[in-house]
């Protein structure tokens, strides 16, 4: 591509950035100076990527104009995702808190970024209280909610119990109530295993960072109580999760869903028959698994939760039972049901991060045994594949473990976090993420890569850990060839469509805030949802569209949320300050 051209759509894409303030496609032209949209920390990796296929010298322009600093890119490469050169302007040295724009010599003038010391703390309050916008079962009053209070939807405290989850004490058609929780995503049904990783991964931002979270006040019904706000929201998941147990044997119900997805409607529109649906090994596991992380952390509040730490053990000791006995009760959807599936085969994985946790726990030596019968090599975790929170917990209580165990556990976290900090030195961009990473819910995949890094930084305190998840944090928040911060309301350019229900269906232009769209995602599974919309490429990281149709790249989900929250507070907290 022409210079010219080149800059006559940069300035394109600058036009329609001012006028609308919304992600535009023109913003996606190459050429440009992406950045982090919410800036920097004053001690963190500052880097600025420029679409370029040469070196260029760059200067950063302070709120009056003035050049504070200079310098030149590297050398640009391809970076496949993209199919496009770019090459790295590092605005390290910029220290002091202010406005500045980064002028790359014969481009258009960057975004405007700050440098402040509670660059995140927003982001980190904001991406969490979206777990509040998305209770299930509560109106949502003005004062916690603002312009975002609708009345409660989905009370499920009379759901009933489909064929697949019949059991002796509960056979199918009986009523039972399971309400609260979240839901899971821009639908209103809620599945356990979704909720597993989700909550485990806010517990564990809490369990490594506890003194961020001390004291932030989110302004939740439960604000003030005495408990951190991220445990008052957690337990308002675990809440129905509880719910989710057999009492009769342990078993744990797949999910409480409706048949079929509902109507772009607000919740209490929203009146379809709500069912448990299956039985599975999976949920099971992963049940057990929060459960027993819950207990250990909830211990500590057991003045504000009386009986609730021993009452979520027993919990997750008899889900954990169930599925010894039930150890390959896969999810099949039955023929009637049609919502989301979250089936997986593969149980190894949840069967060794359930006995990490248990193990944690009771100290029981069988729960370890089995760990080590079920346990692979780390990867980066998502929904399906949970065995490296295992691993992660491990890890971070390596003084209780057997010497062994320590060793394993610190070589696997630590290996994992070195292959992916490998990954993104060698990118031109800077980021773990290869072609392959860019799935259904590739910010996720992103953040997760970001939690493995900073575990990588609080076993070594090495920095170049902590750099690389900032980079991946900066990906997500604007430094991407979209040019688009993938979190709503927080960024100069983010989704203003996202597949998500309330969104759609409040009258309010703008979507609920602190949200994670699922991001950049070539399978495009949705096209025949979304006839007469154009995705804007087939490329991995730029098969994006700010589209409420677009359920495989712009939906939202709480297990995409939760290591938002967790990167944002971490990276916050563990950034050195000048
Ligand atoms: O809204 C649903 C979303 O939460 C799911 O991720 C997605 C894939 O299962 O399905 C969405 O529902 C769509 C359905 O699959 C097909 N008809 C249109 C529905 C709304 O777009
Ligand atoms: O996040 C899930 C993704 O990994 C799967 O590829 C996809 C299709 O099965 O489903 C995603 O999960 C959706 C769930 O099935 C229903 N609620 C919305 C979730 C996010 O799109």
């Amino acid at each position: 591509m022409s210079m010219r051209w080149c800059l006559l759509l940069a300035a394109l894409g600058a036009v329609a950035d001012g006028r609308t303030h919304e992600a535009s496609s023109a913003a996606a032209a190459a050429g440009q100076v992406r950045l982090n949209q919410l800036g920097f920390l004053p001690g963190a990796q500052k880097l600025a990527v420029v679409e370029s296929d040469e070196a260029r010298a760059f200067e950063v322009l302070d709120a009056r104009g003035e050049v504070v600093l200079r310098g030149t890119t590297t050398a640009p490469a391809r970076w496949e995702p993209a199919a496009r050169d770019a090459a790295i302007a590092d605005l390290g040295a910029l220290a002091a808190p202010g406005q500045y724009r980064v002028r790359v010599q014969g481009l258009p003038l960057s975004d405007p970024f700050p440098v402040d010391a509670q660059a995140y703390a927003a982001l980190a309050d904001a991406s969490l209280k979206s777990f509040y916008l998305i209770r299930a079962g509560t109106p949502l009053e003005p004062a916690h909610a603002g312009r975002f209070a609708r009345a409660a939807g989905h009370a499920d405290d009379a759901v009933e119990i489909h064929a697949s989850a019949a059991s002796p004490g509960r056979p199918a058609g009986t009523v039972v109530s399971a309400p609260a929780g979240w839901y899971d995503a821009g639908d209103y049904n809620k599945y356990v295993v979704n909720s597993g990783i989700t909550t485990w991964t806010l517990l564990a931002a809490y369990e490594h960072f506890p003194a961020f979270f001390r004291g932030r006040e989110l302004g939740i019904p439960e604000s003030g109580n005495g408990v951190p706000d991220i445990l008052d929201e957690a337990w308002w998941n675990l809440r129905w999760m509880l719910a989710m147990q057999d009492p009769g044997d342990g078993g744990v119900y797949h999910k409480l869903t409706n048949l079929r997805f509902d109507g772009m409607v607000m919740p209490e529109q929203a009146r379809e028959r709500r069912y448990l649906v299956g039985r599975s090994t999976a949920a099971a596991l992963d049940f057990a698994a929060v459960m027993a992380a819950a207990s250990r952390i909830y211990a500590g509040y057991e003045a504000q939760f009386p009986g609730q730490p021993a009452r979520m053990r027993a919990a997750a000791e008899a889900a954990w039972r169930w599925a010894q006995a039930n150890p390959d009760a896969v999810y099949r959807q039955p023929a009637d049901v049609h919502t989301g599936a979250y089936g997986d085969a593969k149980l190894d994985d949840e069967f060794a991060w359930a006995a990490a946790e248990l193990y944690l726990l009771t100290g029981e030596a069988a729960y370890l045994d089995a760990f080590q019968r079920h346990a692979r090599d780390a990867d980066v975790p998502n929904w399906s594949n949970v065995g490296a929170l295992g691993w992660i917990s491990l890890a971070a209580h390596g003084q209780r473990l057997p010497a062994a165990t320590r060793a394993s556990a610190e070589k696997q976290v630590g290996g994992l976090a070195a292959r992916l900090a490998a990954q993104s030195r060698r990118s031109p961009w800077r980021l773990a993420m290869q072609p392959a990473d860019f799935v259904w819910g590739s910010s996720a995949v992103a953040l997760n890569q970001g939690i493995v890094l900073l575990q990588g930084h609080r076993l070594t305190g090495e920095r170049a850990y902590l750099d690389a998840a900032q980079s991946q944090l900066d990906y997500v928040l604007g430094r991407n060839p979209l040019g688009v911060s993938f979190v709503t309301g927080h960024g100069l350019r983010t989704p203003m469509h996202v597949h998500h229900r309330p969104s759609q269906a409040d009258g309010i232009a703008e979507p609920v805030p602190g949200l994670l769209s699922g991001g950049p995602n070539p399978r495009q599974q949705d096209l025949a949802d979304c006839k007469g919309v154009a995705y804007p490429s087939t490329l991995p990281a730029l098969s994006w569209i700010d589209h409420a149709c677009s359920y495989a790249s712009n939906e939202t989900a709480i297990n995409w949320n939760a290591p938002l929250v967790y990167v944002a507070a971490a990276i916050q907290a563990s950034t050195p300050t000048l």
